[in-house]
């Protein structure tokens, strides 16, 4: 009897599209996890949806001036979307606006109520008196108390991880009005999770510490030994799934109670869809749960969710919880509001056949014991000497060599050489090895493992030198047969990663897809006499160009934001001041300005070429104090141009900036280095050179006149 597998991704909020932090978050190691499941033949169901309730979704109608269901619909199609596209392979991609999903939610609310699971208490909460609301969660903000992070929301720090209670945070403001609330009375259903101490002890402390993740289980340990208290489980909200109470109207269910029970709602109605019995999924000890999800989540799915599960009674409890770390971007956290981050549905649309790529490159740098970063010069790098060099180039060699050889027929095998034996050795190897990593959730190291194999077939290559051997057809045929043997293999080691290389492989050896993952150890999976079809192409080799526009992309977006907000400053800086005087913000002045030049002509002027540029690089030139060496995107070419200017800038700081360039300025060669041009910059009285930026973002080549 094959086991049963239950396997969810967190449930991402519908306030915005996902990036590539959420990706390596909780998607594509699940993803990873659960195409491996299946290649083993496992019975699995991998269920997501989008998060729709909680006042994430309600602060963000707000900000855009809409409602909270059209911001659900925009932000689940896109993400909808994007997941396909990119190829996680959700059995259901479900949402917790679906009727199933409240009628889920408010039976596991009432059966817990009617066993006397919650304490129902009056208290005292926070109150907007401006917004007439009382704030929940996300509507309230203030210091938090273990870190001093200002910006802690009213139910988690967002910095050290901590979840709270708004009352735990010190100086609260209202995130409605910005108004200091007040506390005022209510009541609510509340989970005393101190009663389950004892509990989570046995079961996380002592049971679970040598198979989680030690990042997950440190958390979980200082929790549970750091004493557990009441939560909440009810909001004075009007956005989410009502209290099926009497005597609860206006009270919805805490967003963080019905979100993890979507994924049970999820695999009712993928159940209901496909003629399962969704009980199989989540009562029968049969089954194992995985749940997948970033660090910021590890409390409600090890801590919470299982003690709503355990005071149901009839429910499984996960076997593991492998959370993430986080994902950094060019040496800065992923940020949603600084539009610092890799779109997920931008990308797609930019590159629309390299979700691999994307996935190989995600997959060698998963968080997963500690942060990671992302940048695009790696990305080009992984691509270009890994994916394409070693992979691509292993794959193609064979299958060029066998029409040359042998008409695209896979040739038989001749007498094996000792070498040739210990390179299937070694091949049968590595289905066990992989996949004890996955199963260990080091997917990273697995990937690793399948580049191995695409290397011992280049090496087999490199070493047998087919292509070298004249007269010697049988020797040829056993040296192309091992090589199609490796690619076979490679088909379905590759398939958790690459799904779609994997499938051109299989295309290639004319296998069906339908190999299951213990068969990548067999020698002759790829029959003799089959006909082989040129290959796909795999990968290709990605320019600088392509990557500079990513690089530049991505500080033009970041830059827009930080502008705007200048521009507001300035805005209420200048009413203030145009009582007193005339002057716009002036920064103090101890030099008299210099005097006008002598009048010029419009014809003069005209034979200026000044245009905006990117700087792409920036570094110092070597014995010289004042000199930058600037790498910089004219919009016509690349040019190198040294400005003096290095003792007011660093080079770090001002990468992806927007300058003002004199272009057709005679070039000059500078310590040894030609320079096409000059940068324009403003002096002020200090003493102080400030570049002249576009007041918005515009394309590099833009002309000033
Ligand atoms: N929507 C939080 C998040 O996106 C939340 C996860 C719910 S999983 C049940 O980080
Ligand atoms: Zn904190």
């Amino acid at each position: 009897m094959p086991k049963r597998y239950t396997v969810t991704s967190a449930l991402p909020y519908a306030n915005g599209p996902l990036h590539i932090g959420h990706i390596a978050g909780a998607y594509l190691p699940a993803d990873i996890f659960v195409r491996y499941l299946r290649l083993r033949g496992e019975d699995v169901v991998y269920v997501c949806g989008s998060d729709e309730y909680g006042a994430a979704i309600t602060i963000k109608a707000k900000k855009e001036g809409t409602t909270p269901k059209a911001i659900i619909d925009k932000y689940h199609n896109i993400m909808k979307s994007a997941f396909e596209r990119f190829g996680i392979a959700f059995d259901i991609y479900h949402r917790t606006s679906e009727q199933i999903h409240t009628e889920t939610s408010q039976a596991i609310f009432l059966r817990l109520h009617e066993k006397g699971e919650f304490e129902v208490l009056e208290s005292k909460q926070y109150f907007d008196e401006v917004a007439t609301q009382f704030l929940a969660d996300r509507y309230i903000m203030g210091t938090c108390p273990k870190c001093g992070n200002e910006n802690a929301y009213g139910d988690q720090c967002e910095k050290c991880g901590s979840s709270l209670s708004p009352t735990d945070l010190i100086n609260p403001r209202s995130t409605l009005s910005g108004s200091k609330p007040v506390l005022k009375k209510t009541k609510h259903w509340y989970l005393p999770m101190n009663k389950y101490e004892d509990w989570l002890k046995e079961w996380i402390v002592k049971e679970k510490q040598n198979t989680w993740k030690t990042n997950v289980y440190g958390q979980c340990k200082s929790w549970i030994e750091g004493g557990l208290q009441a939560r909440s489980m009810t909001r004075d909200l009007d956005w989410g799934i009502p209290v099926p109470l009497e005597g609860a109207e206006g009270k919805v269910l805490y967003v963080w109670l019905d979100a993890p029970i979507g994924y049970i709602s999820a695999t009712r109605e993928w159940a209901k869809q496909n003629g399962k019995n969704w009980e199989d999924y989540w009562k029968s000890p049969d089954t194992e749960l995985y749940h997948f999800v970033g660090k910021d989540n590890i409390v409600f799915h090890c801590i919470i969710f299982p003690i709503i599960l355990k005071a149901h009674g009839a429910f499984i409890l996960p076997t593991n919880v492998p959370a993430n770390e986080f994902l950094n971007l060019e040496g800065d956290k992923l940020s949603t509001s600084r539009n610092w981050a890799v779109w997920l549905h931008e990308y797609l649309d930019e590159f629309p056949d390299k979700q691999d790529v994307l996935r190989y490159v995600l997959g060698s740098i998963l968080p997963e014991t500690k942060d990671s970063e992302f940048t695009w010069k790696d990305y080009q790098a992984r691509n270009n000497n890994e994916l394409v060099a070693i992979f691509g180039n292993f794959v193609n060699r064979p299958n060029n060599l066998i029409f040359k050889y042998n008409n695209g027929i896979v040739p038989p095998l001749g007498e094996l050489t000792e070498y040739d034996k210990s390179v299937l050795a070694e091949l049968i190897t590595y289905p066990d090895k992989i996949g004890d990593l996955i199963k260990n959730f080091r997917f990273r190291d697995a990937l690793a493992e399948v580049m191995n194999v695409a290397r011992l077939g280049n090496k087999y290559l490199a070493d047998t030198e087919p292509w070298k051997i004249k007269d010697n057809p049988e020797r040829v045929g056993t040296i192309m047969n091992i090589s199609l043997q490796i690619i076979g293999n490679l088909s379905i080691l590759s398939k958790p990663f690459l799904p779609r290389t994997a499938e051109k492989l299989e295309k290639m050896l004319s296998l069906d897809g339908k190999a299951s993952w213990d068969e990548a150890k067999k020698a002759d999976l790829v029959k003799v006499g089959t006909t082989i079809t040129k290959i796909e192409l795999l990968f290709e080799k990605i320019e600088d160009d392509v990557i500079e526009k990513q690089i530049q992309k991505l500080t033009i977006n970041n830059k827009q934001l930080p502008i705007n907000n200048n521009q507001e400053t300035t805005i209420s800086n200048n009413i203030k001041q145009s009582q007193t005087t005339n002057n716009q913000q002036q920064p103090t002045n101890n030099q008299s300005v210099v005097p006008q030049k002598e009048l010029i002509n419009y014809d003069d002027f005209s034979k200026l070429d000044i245009r905006i540029a990117t700087i792409l690089a920036a570094e110092k030139v070597a014995k010289a104090d004042k000199l930058l060496k600037l790498t910089l995107d004219t919009g016509i070419d690349t040019r190198i141009v040294v400005s003096g200017i290095a003792e007011h800038f660093k080079p770090e700081e001002i990468i992806g900036k927007q300058i003002t360039l004199l272009a057709n300025l005679a070039p000059r060669v500078i310590r040894g280095i030609e320079s096409k041009g000059m940068i324009l910059t403003a002096l002020d009285g200090n003493g102080k050179l400030r570049f002249l930026h576009p007041s918005e973002a515009v394309m590099n080549g833009a002309t000033v006149s």
